[in-house]
């Protein structure tokens, strides 16, 4: 009898492990990259402007190579998308933090790296990003941010 509940045991944990290991991990999406700042203290987007379009599945990869603190920043964006998560990624690329909810500033520390993952809803033109640290606007942190297309869910 022992044996019989030690091998259920072991047989479930064993299956449910394997269905873990390959259950995906969700929606396969399309990644984009942006950078604030540069290496040698650019005040920049790059690029500065991104176009999506609406129903795909999105992870903006956004990464600070620079050695200032940079704001990513854009109030319009977050009312077009359905944010899925923000994840904070640490050394070594391992996620550290998740992030969930609608989101419309962001800081990012010298070498911080943020992986968001969401769908654009809903049409949008010009919509402003900017990096709100004082006078980074000013020198050059703006840019732009485009919807469009058709509203069609990627599987
Ligand atoms: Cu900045």
């Amino acid at each position: 009898m022992l044996k019989i509940i030690l091998f259920t045991c072991i047989t479930f944990a064993l299956s449910s492990s394997i269905c873990f290991a390959e259950k995906p991990h969700g929606p396969k999406p399309e990644v984009i990259e942006i950078t604030v700042g540069s290496k040698d203290g650019g005040m920049q987007f790059s690029p500065d402007e991104l176009t999506f379009e609406r129903g795909k599945y999105y992870k903006l990869v956004i990464s600070n190579p620079s050695q200032d603190d940079h704001y990513f920043t854009s109030d319009a964006f977050s009312t077009h998308i359905f944010t899925r998560k923000v994840e904070v990624m640490g050394t070594g690329g391992k996620t550290i933090a998740e992030i969930h909810g609608a989101i419309n500033d962001m800081e990012l520390k010298p070498g911080a790296k943020l992986e968001w993952y969401f769908y654009p809803m809903t049409k949008g033109k010009n919509l402003k990003l900017f990096c709100h640290k004082k006078g980074h606007e000013a020198a050059g942190m703006i840019g732009k941010i485009n919807i469009v297309g058709p509203l069609s869910f990627s599987k």
